[in-house]
């Protein structure tokens, strides 16, 4: 049998649902997901391994403009995660109206040498009347391969994207082993669930400004152990993360330890605290170690 792999970076706006359809497409999460922009901070790696093909999907932030250091960080590592890729896809979302900056944009990548397909995600929220002339809208743009209209969260129509998706796998190199989902750490794993569970929690300016770091993973025999602190960059927004009498971090915590037991695949004991750290998002010096370095790109 001959083996085919390569790389498909996965781009578009925030909220479009990058992070939804590679974890749909591989049938485990290793991305993610909430109801709020800018949830995906970094380039990850989403691997999907078949009989005959490894198919490396490059997650990326949603492509927006921002001020601070991280949101800096954030736009490079987008543009990393499209270099030297076998394909890329673009998601739009179906269920609103394409914004001429979106379409710009979709052009502007497909004039480089990768092919491009457009992927139009959450067409289980619109009608056919309503997505019809918004798909003519992709009709003048040039050189783009193909378009899929797809709901990567109920997975629909996903099988002749990933059809297609294999037809433009021509390496053949096992680029990771056959039981690897992604490239990232089961502490970078633990450090976003934990940001996972504050984005679905709390209101929107809060987990905006959190970073996680994890300070001890440890196995012992029956369960890891699990440090982490979360640092957030004003007292009002420890305050609400620590909830009164505690009760907000105590569902965080337990919510993220049963996602984290869940890839980890054994009992774990998660202990959190919270620190004010004011305006770390732009401070590059201290970056490393909120999870992520201009170095890594
Ligand atoms: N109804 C519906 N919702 C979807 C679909 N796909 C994703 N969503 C929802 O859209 C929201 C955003 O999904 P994400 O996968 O986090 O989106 P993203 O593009 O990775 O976002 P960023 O990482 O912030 O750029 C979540 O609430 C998802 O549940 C879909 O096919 N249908
Ligand atoms: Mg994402």
């Amino acid at each position: 049998m001959e083996f085919h792999s390569g790389f498909v970076a996965v781009v578009g706006k925030p909220n479009v649902g990058k992070s939804t359809l590679i974890n749909s497409i591989i049938g485990k999460k290793v991305s993610i997901v909430s109801p709020k922009p800018q949830t995906t901070r970094n380039k990850i790696f989403g691997i999907w391994n078949t009989e005959d093909t490894q198919v490396v999907f490059v997650d990326t932030p949603g492509i927006h403009k921002g001020p601070t250091v991280l949101d800096k960080y954030m736009q490079k590592s987008v543009e990393s995660a499209t270099q030297d890729v076998n394909l890329l896809l673009y998601v739009l979302d179906g269920s609103k109206p394409f914004q001429k900056n979106e379409l710009n944009l979709l052009s502007e990548y497909c004039s480089h040498s990768y092919p491009v397909f457009a992927v139009v995600n959450k067409v289980d929220l619109t009608n056919y009347e309503k997505l019809f002339p918004e798909l003519n809208k992709l009709n003048s743009i040039e050189k783009l391969k193909d378009v899929f209209c797809i709901s990567a969260l109920n997975s629909k129509n996903l099988e002749p994207l990933k059809e297609n998706i294999k037809k433009y796998m021509t390496d053949n190199i096992e680029y990771f082993s056959k039981d690897e989902i992604t490239d990232k750490s089961f502490g970078f794993m633990a450090a976003e669930a934990i940001r996972e569970k504050m984005l679905w929690l709390l209101s929107d300016e809060v987990p905006h400004g959190v970073g996680i770091i994890i300070d001890e993973m440890q196995d012992f025999e029956n369960y890891t152990q699990i440090s982490a602190t979360i640092f957030c960059e004003k007292d009002g927004h420890k305050n609400i993360i620590v909830g009164a009498q505690g009760k907000m971090l105590k569902e965080i915590g337990k919510s993220s330890r049963l996602a984290i037991e869940k890839f980890l695949g054994r009992k774990v004991n998660l202990s959190l605290w919270v620190k004010v750290k004011p305006d770390w998002r732009n401070r590059e010096g201290i970056l490393g170690n909120i999870g992520y370095s201009f170095d890594d790109l």
